[in-house]
C-alpha cells in the first residue's frame, strides 16, 4: 500500500464537469458510481467527435465518414480487448450492457446447451440481471437453478458451492464483484472447480472492472460482462466477452443486418465473430465512447485506482462505524468501493433524502438485489458507491448529512 495516492485528484475531479456543480445550494458529493458513474471529458469529447466530423453507418460505406467510424469503432474493440485481456478482438461482443450479455448467453448458449435436469449455479448475491434471465431459461429448458449461500459477512460459503456443483452443473454464472455488499468474490478458484465438473464459468463485471485490473485469460473465465455506464463511459453500452470456440458454436441472438454473410429465402449464412452477435446499426456512438473511457482508465492504471479507492473504503468504513446506529451491510474479507449500511430508527429512504438535501447523491432501495436484502431481514439499505473522484471529504460530508439525519429523526 502506497502512502500517497498515485492518482491526481484535482485534476480528475477537473476531468469530470458533472462533479464542478452545486445541488440544494451545496457543492455536489456524489456517491453513487455504483448505479451510473460520471463522464469525463475525454470520453464526451470521443463521443462530440464522432458526432461533428464521423458519422457515418459503420461497415457499409465506401465513403470517408463511414471508414473512419468503422475504423473508430473497431479501435475501440482492440482497447476493450486489451483492457480485458483477451486474446482476440473477436472474443468482444458489444451489447446494451450487463443486463443483455447475460440476456443473451442465456438465450443462446443456455438454449441451445440446456436440457431438462441440468443445472444453472448463481450465488445469494446476484444482481437481478444475473438471476432472472435463469429463471426464464430454466422454464424454457427445465434446467434447474442453485443458489450457492452466503455468510452474515457477506462472503460466499467456498464449501457449500463446492458441494452444489455437479456433473449437472452446466453453467455458472457469479458477480464479480457485488453491488450491494461490494464482496470481492474469489473468483479464481470458483471457477477452477467449476471447470473441474465441467461447466462453464461466467462473470458479472458490473462493478469489477470499474475498480481493479481484470484479465480473462489470467481467470480462465469462459464469458465476462461488463456495462460501459458504470466504467465512465456511455449509458446504453457494455460489453460480452466469450471465449472463441464458444462464440462461434453459440447460435445468433438477434437477427437482422451485419450478422449474415449472405441471407436467400431459403438459407441464411451467419457471418463471423464478433459480427455474428451484433445485429443491426449499433450504438456506435456508445462504442466509441467506451473505447475513450479504455483510455482514460488505462491511463490512470487500474492498480492506482484499487489503491485510491481501498483508501477511502477504509477511511469511509472507519467514519461509518464512528456514527450512533449504523450498521454496515457487507463486511466481507475482500471489498471494493461499496458502503451498503442501515441505521437505526430511519428508512434508508428518508437518510437518502435528507443527505441529498445536504448535496450527498447515495443510492436507497435494494439495489436489484432482492434477495440480498432478505438475507439479511431488511428491505433496503442506503449505499454509497465509490469513483475514481472520490476523497476523504466525500465521506465527511456523508458523514455530516447522516448525523443531520439523526438530529431530525433521532
Ligand atoms: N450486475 C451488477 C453487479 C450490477 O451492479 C448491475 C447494475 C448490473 C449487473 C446491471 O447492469 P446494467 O448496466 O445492465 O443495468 N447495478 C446497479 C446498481 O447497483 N445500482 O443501479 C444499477
Amino acid at each position: 500500500m502506497t502512502d500517497r495516492p498515485a492518482l491526481d485528484l484535482a485534476q480528475i475531479r477537473e476531468d469530470f464537469p458533472a462533479l464542478n456543480q452545486s445541488v440544494r445550494g451545496k457543492s455536489l458529493v456524489y456517491l453513487d458510481s455504483g448505479a451510473s458513474a460520471q463522464t469525463p471529458r475525454h470520453v464526451l469529447a470521443a463521443i462530440n467527435k464522432f458526432y461533428l466530423e464521423d458519422r457515418a453507418n459503420i461497415h457499409r460505406g465506401v465513403h470517408v465518414l463511414s471508414q473512419r467510424a468503422t475504423a473508430s469503432y473497431e479501435k475501440a474493440r482492440v482497447s476493450v480487448q486489451e483492457m480485458l485481456g483477451a486474446a482476440e478482438s473477436r472474443e468482444i461482443i458489444f451489447t446494451r450492457g450487463t443486463t443483455e450479455a447475460i440476456n443473451l448467453l442465456a438465450q443462446t448458449y443456455g438454449r441451445s446447451e440446456l436440457r431438462e435436469g441440468d443445472e444453472i449455479l448463481i450465488s445469494h448475491m446476484e444482481h437481478h440481471s444475473n438471476i432472472v434471465p435463469w429463471q426464464l431459461l430454466c422454464e424454457q429448458t427445465g434446467a434447474k437453478l442453485k443458489v450457492a449461500p452466503i455468510d452474515d459477512a457477506g462472503d460466499i460459503i467456498f464449501e457449500a458451492y463446492e458441494e452444489l456443483l455437479s456433473e449437472r452443473t452446466k453453467i455458472v454464472s457469479i458477480v464479480h464483484v457485488s453491488n450491494a455488499l461490494g464482496t470481492i468474490n474469489p473468483v479464481k478458484k470458483m471457477i477452477d472447480a467449476a471447470h473441474d465438473k465441467g461447466a462453464i464459468f461466467i462473470l458479472d463485471g458490473a462493478q469489477a472492472v470499474p475498480h481493479m485490473a481484470v484479465d480473462v485469460q489470467q481467470l480462465d473465465c469462459d464469458f465476462y460482462a461488463f456495462s460501459g455506464h458504470k466504467y465512465y463511459g456511455p449509458t446504453g453500452i457494455g460489453v460480452l466477452y466469450g471465449k472463441a470456440d464458444l462464440l462461434q458454436k453459440m447460435p445468433p441472438y438477434e437477427g437482422g443486418g451485419d450478422m449474415i454473410l449472405s441471407v436467400t429465402f431459403e438459407k441464411t449464412k451467419f457471418n463471423d465473430l464478433p459480427y455474428k452477435f451484433e445485429a443491426g446499426t449499433p450504438n456506435i456512438a456508445g462504442v466509441i465512447g467506451l473505447g475513450a473511457a479504455v483510455e482514460y482508465m488505462t491511463a490512470l492504471g487500474m492498480d492506482a485506482v484499487s489503491a485510491h479507492e481501498a483508501r477511502i473504503l477504509e477511511y469511509g468504513t472507519e467514519a461509518l462505524k464512528q456514527v450512533p446506529g449504523l450498521k454496515l451491510i457487507g463486511t466481507a474479507k475482500k471489498r471494493a468501493a461499496v458502503l451498503s449500511f442501515v441505521l437505526d430508527g430511519i428508512h434508508p429512504h428518508d437518510l437518502g433524502t435528507i443527505v441529498d438535501s445536504e448535496g450527498v447523491a447515495i443510492r436507497t432501495g435494494h439495489h436489484c438485489a432482492q434477495p440480498v436484502m432478505d438475507r439479511y431481514g431488511i428491505p433496503a439499505t442506503a449505499r454509497a458507491s465509490l469513483g475514481i473522484y472520490n476523497t476523504e471529504e466525500d465521506i465527511d460530508r456523508l458523514v455530516l448529512g447522516l448525523k443531520r439525519a439523526i438530529e431530525l429523526f433521532g
